[in-house]
C-alpha cells in the first residue's frame, strides 16, 4: 500500500500576478504529479497559498499608497483564480496573513525558543536615519561580493543566487530614501544552521533520486559551512515574535513562509470537517512530504525550513524537492519590473489554458534553465498537439461514427503487428508512470505523444479508407485498435491536458478512468463512441505575430522603468583614489570551480608576476577557455582574501550593463601597464 503523500509548492508572494515562469517553476510540475498520483487513487494532498509577509508586499503597498493587507487581499485572490483557470488543482490555497498561520508560526517560535535553539545576538544593522527604520534585506542595495553585481539586494543576488546579508554588500544603499545607511544596534534571534549541519547531512544523505541540480547547490552550501541565519526583523508588517522584549519584531518572512505549508494543511483539514486530519501528513513518519519549487528557494527549503522542523521534533522532513531551473521568455531573463513576462491572466484572452501546460511540459526547465518563445509554443501547438493527437483522435472518432454506426468495432482475427501495437499500449503506460514517479515530466509528456504518433502512424498505414471498401471486418479491427489507443490516451494525457482529455473521455464514453484502468481493452467491443469536437485548432501566424508585438509592447512601455542606473557613489578624495593600484593583465588559464556555479579560478599575467584571481563571473562565461590571452583591468593591492580555500590575490574588473550582463575591461596595454 503506497503511502500517504504531502505535495506542495512554492507560496507565491501576493505582490503581482502570476507569469509563465510561476507556472513552469513550481506549480506545473506539482500539478503533473498530483493529478497522475490522483488517477492511481493515491491518498495526496496538495497544498499551496499566499506568501504575505516579507518586504515585497511593503514595498509594493508603499509603491501605491495602501496598506499591505490590501495588496496581499487583492493579489491573493487575483492569484488563486488564476490557478484555478490553469486547473492547477490544490486542495487548500492559504494565506500566511491568517490567523491559523500566525499562531502556528508563533508556536514554533515560542517552541524552539523555549529550547534554547536559538542563539540572541546583538547586531548593528543598517538603519535608515532619514526613514527613521532599520533596513530590512530587500531595502537595502548594493554591490554584490561575489559577481559585483550592483543591484543585489541584501539577502540574495539575482545575478549569481547568492545568499547574502546586507553586510556583505559593498556600498550598500537604502532603497527607501537612497541614502547611505548607518549601522545601528538592535537585537534579533538566530537560528544557528551550523548546529544542525551534522544531522542534515545524515538526513541528506539518506535521500534518494534528488535531481544533481538541486543536491549539487544544497552540497556547495554545506561545504561552505552554515552560519547563523537571523530569523526576526524590524518591521512592522509580519507575524509579531511571541516573546518579551521584542516589540516592533516580527518573524522572518523565510521563517514563518514555509511553516504556511503546515498552516494551510490546518485549515484544509478544519475546513474538510476534520481538524486533525493535517497531523498524518506532516507528523506521521509513514507520510511523505514533497516540495515543487524554483532553484532561487533550495536553500530555504532544504537546509533552513528542514533545521526548523527537526529542532521542534516529530515532523516528516522532504523526501523530495525536485526544484526547477528558470524558464527565460523569448531568449532573455523573465522580468516583471522591465515587463518582459507573460501574464498568465493576459494569456487566457487569446488560447485555452491546456496549449500552455502541455508546451511549457515539455519544455519544463526540469535540469537546466530553459526557454520559452511564441514561435516554439505555436510549432508545438500546431506540430504535435493539433497534427498529431488531434488528427489522430479526429479521425479515428470520425471513421467509427461515420461507418460503424458510432460503435467501437470488433477485433476480428488480428494479424502480429496488430497485437504488437496493442501491447505497445501496455508498454508505454509502464515507461510513462516511470517517468512520472521520478518528476521527469518532459519525458513523460515526450513519451506520451510518441504513444499518438505510433496510433496516427498505424491509422495511416492501415488505409482503413481503402478496407471499408472491400474488408470492412479487418477495417473494424484496425479501428478497433485505434479505439483503444485513443482511450488509454485520454488518461496518459489527463494530467497534463485535462480538459481536453475530459470531452475525449466523455466522447468515449469513459467515466472517470484510473491510471490501472489503462490498458489494450479499455473500451468494451460495440461501446457507443461520438465523434466530438476538434480538440485543438491551429494557431496562425498574425496571432502569434500579435502575441510578440504585446509583448514587445509592453517591455517598451515599462521602459521608463527600468532599473536607473545605480547613483554616483559618495565623494572620495583623491588620495583614496590613489591608494587603489590598477594593472593592465592578460588572462593566461581560467576554469569553473567544482561544486561552485559561481567562480572562475582565473591566472592572470601582470607583468610583475602572475596572480590567481577568483572572479564570481562564471555565470557570464560559457566556456572559461575562451578568456585565455584576454587582455583585463585588475585591482593589484587588493587584501588577498579566501575563497573556497585559494587565496584571491586581485579582483578583475568588470562593467555592468543595466541588463546585468558583464564586460570585461580590456585596454590594449602591455601586461603590468598602470591604469590611472
Ligand atoms: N514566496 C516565492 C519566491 O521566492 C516565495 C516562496 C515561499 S515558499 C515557502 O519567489
Ligand atoms: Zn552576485
Amino acid at each position: 500500500m503506497s503511502k500517504r503523500t504531502l505535495v506542495t509548492s512554492a507560496l507565491p508572494y501576493a505582490n503581482g500576478p502570476l507569469h509563465l515562469g510561476h507556472l513552469a517553476g513550481a506549480y506545473l510540475p506539482a500539478d503533473f504529479y498530483v493529478r497522475y498520483k490522483r488517477l492511481k487513487k493515491e491518498d495526496i494532498v496538495f497544498i499551496c497559498g499566499s506568501d504575505e509577509h516579507g518586504v515585497p508586499i511593503t514595498i509594493a503597498a508603499e509603491k501605491e499608497g495602501v496598506k499591505p493587507q490590501d495588496i496581499v487581499d487583492r493579489f491573493h485572490e487575483m492569484n488563486k483564480k488564476t490557478f484555478e483557470q490553469f486547473g492547477i488543482d490544490f486542495d487548500y490555497f492559504g494565506q500566511t496573513s491568517s490567523p491559523v498561520h500566525h499562531e502556528t508560526s508563533q508556536d514554533f517560535f515560542r517552541t524552539l525558543n523555549e529550547k534554547g535553539v536559538f542563539k540572541k545576538k546583538k547586531e548593528t544593522q543598517l538603519y535608515d536615519e532619514k526613514a527613521e527604520m532599520f533596513l530590512p534585506d530587500r531595502y537595502v542595495k548594493g554591490t554584490c561580493p561575489h559577481c559585483s553585481y550592483s543591484e543585489a539586494f541584501g539577502d540574495q543576488c539575482e545575478k549569481c543566487g547568492t545568499s547574502l546579508s546586507p553586510s556583505d554588500l559593498i556600498e550598500p544603499r537604502s532603497m527607501v530614501t537612497g541614502e547611505k545607511p548607518v549601522y545601528k544596534e538592535t537585537e534579533h534571534w538566530f537560528l544557528p544552521l551550523g548546529d544542525f549541519q551534522p544531522d542534515l547531512e545524515k538526513w541528506l544523505n539518506q535521500t534518494k533520486n534528488w535531481k544533481p541540480n538541486v543536491m549539487g547547490q544544497v552540497k556547495s552550501w554545506l561545504n561552505q559551512g552554515l552560519g547563523d541565519r537571523a530569523v526576526t526583523r524590524d518591521l512592522t508588517w509580519g507575524v509579531p515574535v511571541p516573546v518579551e522584549n521584542a516589540d516592533g519584531k516580527v518573524l522572518y518572512v523565510w521563517f514563518d513562509a514555509p511553516i504556511g505549508y503546515i498552516s494551510a494543511t490546518k485549515e484544509w483539514a478544519e475546513q474538510k470537517g476534520d481538524p486533525e486530519a493535517w497531523e498524518k501528513y506532516w507528523r506521521d513518519k509513514d507520510s511523505r512530504l514533497i516540495h515543487f519549487i524554483g532553484k532561487d528557494n533550495i536553500v530555504f527549503h532544504c537546509i533552513m525550513f528542514p533545521a526548523v522542523l527537526m529542532s521542534y521534533d516529530g515532523y516528516v522532513l522532504p523526501e523530495n524537492v525536485p526544484a526547477n531551473e528558470f524558464l527565460n521568455l523569448e531568449g532573455n531573463k523573465l522580468s516583471t519590473s522591465r515587463g518582459w513576462a507573460v501574464w498568465l491572466h493576459d494569456y487566457l484572452n487569446d488560447f485555452e489554458p491546456d496549449l500552455l501546460r502541455y508546451v511549457l511540459g515539455i519544455g519544463m526547465p526540469e535540469t537546466r534553465d530553459a526557454d520559452f518563445s511564441w514561435k516554439y509554443f505555436q510549432d508545438h501547438v500546431n506540430g504535435e498537439l493539433a497534427d498529431i493527437l488531434g488528427n489522430f483522435l479526429n479521425r479515428t472518432l470520425s471513421f467509427t461514427s461515420q461507418y460503424f454506426e458510432g460503435r467501437v468495432p470488433p477485433l476480428k482475427n488480428p494479424s502480429d503487428n496488430d497485437l504488437a501495437i496493442l501491447k505497445e499500449i501496455e508498454m508505454f503506460k509502464q515507461d510513462i508512470e516511470d517517468r512520472y514517479e521520478h518528476f521527469q515530466f518532459r519525458e513523460a509528456i515526450n513519451k506520451t505523444m510518441n504513444l499518438a504518433r505510433l496510433g496516427n502512424k498505424y491509422f495511416t498505414e492501415m488505409e482503413p479508407w481503402h478496407l471499408r471498401k472491400n474488408d470492412m471486418d479487418r477495417c473494424g479491427t484496425v479501428l478497433h485498435i485505434c479505439c483503444q489507443i485513443s482511450a488509454a490516451l485520454s488518461v496518459l494525457f489527463k494530467p497534463v491536458i485535462p480538459d481536453a482529455c475530459q470531452k475525449l473521455q466523455k466522447s468515449l464514453g469513459i467515466i472517470e478512468a484510473t491510471w490501472d484502468r489503462i490498458s489494450s481493452a479499455m473500451l468494451e467491443e460495440g461501446q457507443a463512441i461520438e465523434k466530438g469536437d476538434i480538440l485543438f485548432h491551429k494557431i496562425d501566424n498574425t496571432a502569434i505575430e500579435a502575441q510578440r508585438e504585446k509583448l514587445e509592447q509592453q517591455a517598451l512601455t515599462q521602459e521608463e522603468q527600468k532599473p536607473e542606473l545605480p547613483p554616483i557613489k559618495n565623494t572620495v578624495t583623491f588620495e583614496d583614489f590613489s591608494k587603489l593600484d590598477l594593472r593592465v593583465g592578460e588572462i593566461l588559464s581560467a576554469e569553473k570551480m567544482p561544486k561552485s556555479d559561481k567562480l572562475l579560478k582565473v591566472t592572470v599575467d601582470i607583468g610583475l608576476e602572475k596572480r590567481t584571481i577568483m572572479a564570481g563571473i562564471a555565470a557570464h562565461v560559457e566556456n572559461p577557455e575562451t578568456l585565455k590571452g584576454k587582455k583585463v583591468t585588475i585591482v593589484a593591492n587588493l587584501k588577498p582574501r579566501k575563497m573556497m580555500g585559494i587565496p584571491s590575490e586581485g579582483m578583475i574588473l568588470m562593467a555592468e550593463n543595466p541588463d546585468g550582463s558583464l564586460k570585461f575591461l580590456s585596454p590594449n596595454a602591455e601586461n603590468g601597464s598602470i591604469v590611472s
